[in-house]
């Protein structure tokens, strides 16, 4: 049996935590051993990351990073069909998604980092004094120290470089602890730094849970200098508790119940097309999943009518095949949550418009399938519609006017993103600018600049992410003040 290593300090090993089982979605396989990290590992590896800041890696130029940077890149690209294999066996993710999403942003991740560090300069401000001499004062740059990297399961490989690429871009050293569920990435990149030249100890992975397991391991850890955190937003809570223990930077992209509005001027086919990809891509689990939509009146069954058929379209099959579209959820555990909703929203009245069940998919019967599945019917207060269910579904409500859809799509604890659908241009400004989200989309949705803020409002996140963004969080930035 395949067995997936720690990598701490420049190598691969066992780690003395418990060991466990990975399992393929779409069969409920076990694909391999975790040997997962305990405390004394995880110190271990914190140690290593403080100690390489001032080896080499501390002592090299940016523009030495910034080679390696693009190096890690290339070996992304190099390792292609190695990363998409772990990537799909991990997730169940059909290679049509994992091969345009997921590997390429592993690789782009980097590249997109060199470039902003390459780009990004100080300021500079000169300033009188009394003798007439002044004095000028600059700002530098300096790495935060050992950034602790604890990522999710739906994007594995593009969630973590998207962290790891710009904290070793600003001089870091990281300690990554991946989802329990999608182990394998993280530790392939590890043979990727190893072949590149990236010094000893710069990224280190650690292996295992949340709460009294790796997670907590590191992020109780206290030479960890910052953390970065992507998952539910009570989680991010937890880690929020532990970076307080000595004022430690954190940044959180957090859970949303993303609120999709089409407006009845909206272009139909374009419409029902991205929407169709915003609800079910990744069988529904991307954060970023428009869970609520709220469809003007007057087009209101039609968009209802489209989406269905857009969700009854889905090719369910072998991950492996590039025809398939629907990929198994996640985990046994993710099915029934999911599933549970399911449930619950018919026995709170909701209308079934399509799917609500598993399908039968021939050779994968074992799999953790479900429907992508349409709603209608439901009280705005009702669990389906105010909870993240994270999940291939959404449910519709109808709106009359721009006020009505501008307030119920704020009617939500969560903030993190919205797409708005109208062919009325100052419509899609006026809106965009009311509805209280980290990124708005208009007529497209998860449509990615690199080097534009991420992240989310209210409970969906704290910082932005990307570009000069993820140097603000990567970087301490100080000041010196030299008379003349
Ligand atoms: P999760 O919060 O359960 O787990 C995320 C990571 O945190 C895992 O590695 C887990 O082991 C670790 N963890 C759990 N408890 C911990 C603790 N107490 N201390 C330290 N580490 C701990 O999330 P998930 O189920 O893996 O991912 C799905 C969630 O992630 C959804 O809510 C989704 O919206 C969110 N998400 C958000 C974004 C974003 O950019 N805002 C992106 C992707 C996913
Ligand atoms: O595209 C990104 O950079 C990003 N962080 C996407 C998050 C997707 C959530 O599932």
């Amino acid at each position: 049996m395949k067995q997936i290593n720690n990598f701490i300090n420049g190598q691969f090993v066992t780690g003395s935590g418990e060991a466990y089982e990975n399992r393929y979605p779409a069969t409920d396989e076990v694909i391999s051993i975790v040997n997962a990290a305990d405390k004394d590992d995880v110190d271990a590896a914190v140690t290593a990351a403080k100690k390489a800041l001032d080896g080499p890696w501390g002592r090299m130029s940016v523009a030495e990073r910034i080679a390696l940077l693009r190096k890690l890149a290339d070996g992304i690209q190099a390792r292609f069909d190695e990363f998409l294999e772990a990537e799909v066996r991990d997730t169940g993710k059909p290679v049509s998604i994992a091969s345009h999403i997921d590997i390429p942003r592993g690789a782009a991740n980097f590249n997109i980092f060199a470039d902003q560090i390459a780009a990004t300069g100080a300021e500079t401000f000169e300033m009188a004094t009394p003798d007439g001499n002044g004095a000028l004062n600059y700002s530098v740059r300096l790495p935060q120290g050992v950034i602790g990297v604890i990522c999710p399961w739906n994007l594995p490989l593009l969630l973590m470089t998207w962290k790891v690429a710009p904290a070793l871009a600003c001089g870091n050293t990281v300690v990554v602890k991946p989802s329990e569920e999608t182990p394998s990435t993280a530790t392939l990149l590890g043979e990727v730094m190893q072949s590149v030249g990236i010094p000893d100890g710069v990224y280190n992975v650690v292996h295992g849970f949340g709460p009294d397991s790796a997670g907590e391991f590191l992020t109780s850890h206290p030479d960890v200098d910052a953390l970065t955190f992507t998952g539910e937003t009570r989680t991010g809570e937890a880690i929020m508790q532990a970076a307080s223990k000595g004022v430690r930077p954190v940044s959180l992209e957090l859970g949303g119940k993303n609120p999709g509005v089409v407006f009845d001027d909206a272009d139909l086919d374009q419409t029902l097309e991205g929407l169709a990809r915003s609800c079910f891509v990744n069988t529904g689990q991307v954060c970023l999943g428009t869970e609520r939509l709220y469809v003007q009146r007057g087009i209101f069954d039609q968009v209802v009518e489209g989406l269905a058929d857009k969700a009854k379209s889905y090719a369910y099959g072998d991950p492996f095949n590039p025809d398939t579209t629907m990929g198994p959820l996640i985990s046994r555990k993710h099915l029934q949550k999911v599933q549970g909703y399911y449930d619950k929203a018919i026995s709170a009245g909701a209308t079934l418009i399509a799917g609500g069940g598993a399908p039968d998919v021939k050779g994968f019967e074992d799999g953790y399938w479900i429907q992508p599945t349409v709603w209608t019917g439901l009280s705005e207060q009702d669990a389906v519609v105010t909870e993240e269910i994270f999940g291939p579904c959404t449910h519709i409500t109808p709106f009359d006017t721009e006020e009505e859809a501008i307030h119920l799509a704020n009617n939500s604890p969560y903030g993190l993103a919205t797409s708005i659908w109208t062919t009325n241009l100052s419509r899609a400004h006026r809106v965009a600018g009311k509805i209280d989200v980290g990124i708005s989309w208009v007529n497209c949705w998860f449509l990615r600049d690199l080097r534009t803020p991420f992240g989310g409002a209210k409970r969906s996140g704290i910082g932005r992410e990307g570009g000069v963004h993820s140097l603000e969080f990567y970087t301490e930035l100080r000041n010196i003040c030299v008379k003349l």
